[in-house]
């Protein structure tokens, strides 16, 4: 285990300049797993949503977000009404937003492939679901950026039907903003619904909701357990987009009040968020958690700063700029910052991150709202496997195989061969009967 040093300021010192050997992915602390009340008190969410549909629904909303919802569905017209709400210039900073994110997916979308070769021509397509849900958290903040960050990738991907739910305001409703987020993101209806209530009337459907094919978007942990639960019924994509991270690497060549401001930007979406601060330098780490510190005492949102670094606050000195990829590598955070000069070539080495930022000013807030990847991210470690969300958790991807009249002669016999040894009969007498006639 590694070393955990001292916790004088607001972060965890953690000393591997001298430690021997390579760290492994057992040496970072990870937050403890889910006790299993809460899975069974998923369970029984979802299971009362498919017994009771919309009943359910509002019973369940009242009970656990403690409003009445005005309406299950809220419209287009309502959306359009909430955008023409707006001030100005939000309007025109999520505008701004979406068309960001729609440049940045419009130049990923992938062309289908054909390959002819021995009698057998192969076309790949992309084929999008016909609904997706986009679920966009609630609680101490709102999201309207997450209605853009995952509605707007799903409509660049051709799904036709894209719907939002999201927990209610304390009026029963949903905020303009995210309302208007919903309209510009061409999205259908949006459902004063959260929690593992909404994941299951999104997988299954209600009364008054339609079942989607796939459901995207970050959650808390009710949230991601029950999209675990209900895992065979509807895509959930590959990654877990739980509570925000973030690993900065900085030097002194960058302002340390810039480094502590990123740290606090996804801490703040605390509580059980993650923060690292990687660094060589020894009096660079002293005055950002200087600096983090001043910032916390006087932040609008201290708990959830203060909770994300009490519980996943860790600074780290490290002997260079390589060992700082590594450990950043093993983090495998949803967001990486290079915040220093010249970072540029060492993005390559980033293996493992939901994204990356490079650049003195290459806070992650950029990447929150308008940069333009999506905002839905792998945590937990999971970007050792997984990936932001894309354009590929919409589609499914199919095989069109095209069996010409050379196939037979040209390879048959490779099929008769393999399933011989299979002792699958039936298989290679398909061919033989073929070859026969
Ligand atoms: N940092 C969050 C996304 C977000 N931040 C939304 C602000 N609003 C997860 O990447
Ligand atoms: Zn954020």
């Amino acid at each position: 285990k590694m070393t955990l040093t001292d916790q004088s300021g607001a972060l965890t010192t953690v000393d591997l300049r001298m430690r021997q050997g390579t760290l492994t992915v057992d040496d970072i602390p990870r937050p403890a797993a889910p006790d299993e009340e809460t899975v069974g008190r998923v369970r029984q969410i979802i299971a009362q949503v498919r017994a009771e549909g919309d009943v359910a629904l509002r019973s369940l909303t009242k009970e656990l977000d403690g409003v009445d919802p005005v309406s299950l569905v809220l419209g287009r017209e309502q959306m359009e009404e909430a955008f023409h709400s707006l001030a100005t210039e939000l309007a025109q900073a999520l505008t701004v937003a979406h068309r960001r994110i729609q440049q940045v997916y419009e130049a990923e979308v992938p062309t289908s492939s054909r390959v002819s070769a021995d009698g057998i021509t192969v076309v790949r397509r992309n084929v999008p679901v016909r609904s997706a849900g986009c679920y966009v958290p609630g609680g101490s903040a709102r999201y309207p950026s997450t209605v853009l960050h995952t509605a707007t990738v799903a409509a660049v991907a051709g799904v036709e039907h894209i719907v939002v739910a999201t927990p209610p305001s304390p009026e029963g409703s949903v905020d303009a903003p995210t309302l208007a987020a919903a309209f510009v993101a061409g999205v259908e209806a949006v459902y004063p619904i959260g929690g593992a209530q909404a994941i299951a009337a999104l997988a299954y459907g209600t009364e008054s909701i339609e079942r989607v094919d796939t459901i995207a978007g970050p959650g808390n942990l009710y949230v991601a357990l029950a999209k675990a639960q209900v895992a065979l019924d509807v895509g959930i994509g590959s990654s877990f987009a739980g509570p925000s991270e973030v690993v900065v690497i900085a030097d002194p060549s960058v302002d340390p009040r810039y480094a502590a401001l990123d740290l606090a930007v996804q801490a703040e979406h605390g509580p059980h968020g993650l923060a690292w601060l990687v660094t060589w330098d020894e009096q660079y780490l002293h005055d950002v958690d200087r600096a983090l510190v001043a910032y916390v005492d006087s932040a609008p949102r201290l708990g959830a700063i203060r909770s994300t670094l009490a519980n996943n606050g860790y600074a780290a000195l490290v002997r260079g700029r390589e060992q700082a990829l590594e450990l950043a590598n093993l983090i495998a955070p949803e967001h990486l910052e290079l915040l220093y000069q010249d970072g540029e070539k060492d993005a390559a080495l980033v293996k493992s991150a939901g994204v990356t930022f490079v650049g003195i000013d290459g806070t992650a807030a950029f990447g929150d709202y308008v940069a333009g990847p999506s905002h839905v991210l792998p945590t937990y470690g999971t970007a050792r496997f997984a990936s932001g969300l894309g354009l590929e958790d919409f589609y499914r991807r199919q095989h069109t195989v095209l069996i010409g009249p050379s196939a037979i002669d040209e390879l048959g016999w490779a099929v008769e061969e393999i399933a011989k040894v299979e002792g699958l009969y039936a298989h290679a007498e398909s061919i033989a009967i073929r070859r026969r006639s």
